[in-house]
């Protein structure tokens, strides 16, 4: 699409914003010195944080009520790319795009691999679909996929995830991501044993074939679209699962995906002491798997969360290396906008992690100082960090402003025009 957002356009927005933000970034940087800390440092680590953006984020993800386009909607996996490409070019920590397949499926592997490098990026983890039926699919998934009860079900099932490995293999992926709906709506409806038991010979199958160096990620949900149980309901049977499967396997964390009030920090605390934190799905949620942007809802939770990992970073734990994905729907914002300050509210988390005082946050547990405990954590997260991440933007060849800068290119105006609405793609409500 010929009105790319170029560099010197970025440049030249950077430049009349660039003194304010060498000022406010002087005054914290003098504050942090006070408390010990390098913002210097700090700002490397904002430069090198690193998460991945979902193909099906670009477009309206509608709910089961409606689904309102937006303009200038992607029509196609170019297309999505071309988006990822401008929230990359403004933010500068999202080069990798996790695909979804079927609604990805690329005519030339080759084609659209060549197509994200020519634009610095790459393919993160594949996503498989058997939550869903496709036109001609023999076999329905209405009762269940990897766990139905019809062997000729998962075989179909299995294939599918086979075929994502293939796919991901020609397109430079490293990773796997299986989710699944399978579960009932009624009590007697599904044995639960023998579900569970069904749904594990169905990942041997995927995990016996996964492809040198790569991860398979599960991820577990406590329900929807089952309404009564759904099989990989919660992290403790995800744990089980990727323990039995062996080394490669691991669990990933959907924000979305806990009962209302669930500890999610304690959870991810949990998987990284057990070696199997795979990786996560951020978003924000009221009240069910919302998909709301994250850091929108409980922005002290997703701190808390970063916490965890910044804790183990620092602690060098062995083979930590978990792989950080948006997983969001975006039905009344422009999911470039939304996307992009999603990806700024996790650097803003992971940096104020990094504020944390761990020598005396150690102190105050051993003496059971809970006040000052707390106090340790709180002072992180009500530092305004925002100097620190504009730079790092900056210094990365980013935009200092990336909304302001975005609205004011007229993109999403230019798209619309570029792309008329079409038939709407990948049928699926996400
Ligand atoms: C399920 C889920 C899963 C995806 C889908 C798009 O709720 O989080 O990660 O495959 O959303
Ligand atoms: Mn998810």
């Amino acid at each position: 699409m010929a009105f790319e957002l170029d560099g010197e356009r970025i440049a030249e927005e950077n430049r009349k914003r660039l003194k304010w933000l060498e000022e406010d970034f002087g005054h914290l940087g003098r504050q942090l010195t006070r408390r010990g800390i390098d913002i210097e440092k700090l700002t490397e680590r904002a430069a090198a944080f690193r998460v991945s953006v979902p193909s099906w984020g670009l477009g309206t993800g509608g709910t089961r009520f409606a689904h309102f386009a937006g303009p200038g909607e992607p029509r196609n996996v170019f297309e999505k790319i071309e988006d990822c490409e401008v929230v990359f070019k403004l933010v500068r920590t999202t080069p990798g795009i996790s695909l979804h397949i079927p609604w990805d499926q690329p005519e030339s592997p080759a084609e659209l691999r060549s197509f994200a490098q020519a634009r610095g990026l790459f393919f993160d983890s594949m996503n498989s679909n058997t939550f869903q039926d496709q036109p001609e699919q023999p076999l329905s998934y209405k009762f269940g996929s990897l766990s139905h009860t019809d062997p000729a079900v998962r075989r179909q099932a299995v294939e599918h995830n086979l075929e994502c490995l293939r796919l991901g293999m020609k397109l430079g992926a490293r990773s796997h991501t299986v989710w699944v709906g399978d579960g009932g709506n009624f009590p007697g409806q599904v044995h639960l044993r023998r579900a569970l038991e069904r749904y594990l010979d169905s990942l041997r199958e995927i995990y016996r074939v996964l492809p040198e160096g790569w991860r398979l990620f599960i991820e577990h949900k406590l329900y929807e679209p089952a309404f009564y149980s759904t099989v990989l309901n919660d992290w403790g049977t995800s744990y089980h699962c990727v323990r039995e499967l062996g080394e490669r396997a691991f669990s990933l964390v959907d924000l979305g995906h806990h009962a209302p009030n669930v500890n999610i920090e304690m959870i991810v605390a949990r998987l990284i002491q057990f070696g199997k934190l795979g990786g996560f799905h951020f978003n924000d949620s009221k009240y069910g798997d919302d998909d709301l942007d994250s850091g929108s809802i409980k922005p002290f939770q997703l701190f808390l969360i970063f916490n965890e990992l910044v804790d183990a970073e620092q602690a060098r734990i062995p083979a930590f290396d978990p792989a950080y994905m948006l997983d969001q729907s975006h039905n009344v914002t422009d999911p470039i906008e939304s996307l992009m300050t999603s990806a700024g509210e996790l650097v803003r988390a992971y940096v104020q992690a990094h504020l944390v005082d761990r020598g005396r946050l150690a102190e105050h547990q051993e003496g059971n100082d809970a006040l000052l405990a707390l106090q340790s954590l709180k002072q992180a997260f009500h530092t305004d960090v925002e100097p620190i991440l504009a730079m790092a933007r900056h210094r990365a060849g980013g935009a200092i402003d990336p909304l302001g800068l975005y609205r004011s290119s007229g993109y999403r105006q230019r798209a619309a025009q570029a792309r008329p609405a079409t038939a709407r793609l990948g049928a699926g409500i996400v």
